[in-house]
């Protein structure tokens, strides 16, 4: 398989995760997004949405979106399964990704970043307090679900792996890499460790992407 990828993206990173724990090898692409590839005429026959991740299976079939295509990978390859049996648990699981994946990513990626600085004149200084607060809405949100909901376990649902997993770890990732501090994120901290000691996990992380900058390492 081919994964459009770039190091940084939150969503190439969950799609990334998930190859690895099913053991499915793939080809990364590079989209340099701050290059604005991600424009690129031949990259919008990809993606006519101009964002990453892609996912082009062997046979040629083109995925897009993230939870698309983690849904896709766990229907297609059983084991190990990343969404609990029970309805009340895959409700939970779902709505974990949502807060993440809906309510928080789609608020700091780079188009809404570029809106804010070049079509709106906003400083640095005032997009940074936009990241940070829509960051630490999700993860607050998510932080109070994981220490009151009473079925965390290991992981963000019990003692399994399961999407919700993948959905949180690029997105404390990315808040350690722009040091939001996570002290008041106990929980969610506990479970990134307790993923990142799984290799599918720390291989997918962004500093060991082979676009990753040289001058980042
Ligand atoms: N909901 C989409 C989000 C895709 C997305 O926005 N990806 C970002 C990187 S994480 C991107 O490619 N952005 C390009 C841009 O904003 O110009 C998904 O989960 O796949």
């Amino acid at each position: 398989m081919i994964l459009f990828s770039y190091w940084r993206s939150l969503a190439a990173f969950r799609v990334r995760i998930a190859l690895n724990l099913k053991g499915q090898p793939f080809e990364v692409v590079s989209t340099d997004l701050i290059k604005g590839e991600q424009f690129d005429p031949e990259y919008l026959k990809i993606n006519p949405q101009g964002v990453v991740p892609a996912l082009k299976t062997d046979d040629g079939d083109v995925l897009t979106q993230s939870m698309a295509i983690l849904e896709y990978l766990d229907e297609t390859y059983a084991e190990p399964a990343l969404m609990p049996t029970d309805a009340m648990a895959r409700a939970r699981v779902r709505s974990l990704c949502m807060i993440l994946v809906a309510d928080t990513h789609p608020l700091v990626v780079p188009r809404i970043r570029k809106y804010i600085t070049q079509d709106w004149g906003h400083s640095e200084e005032e997009l940074g307090a936009w990241m940070g607060n829509w960051t630490k809405l999700g993860l607050e949100a998510v932080e109070t679900h994981l220490a009151d909901d009473g079925t965390s376990g290991t992981y963000c649902e019990g003692d399994q792996v399961t999407l919700a997993d993948l959905c949180l770890v690029p997105q404390v990732g990315a808040a350690m890499l722009f040091k939001i501090p996570l002290d008041a994120y106990p929980n969610c901290v506990r479970v990134f460790k307790a993923c990142m000691e799984n290799p599918a996990f720390f291989d997918a992380r962004p500093q060991a992407q082979p676009d990753f900058p040289e001058e980042m390492k």
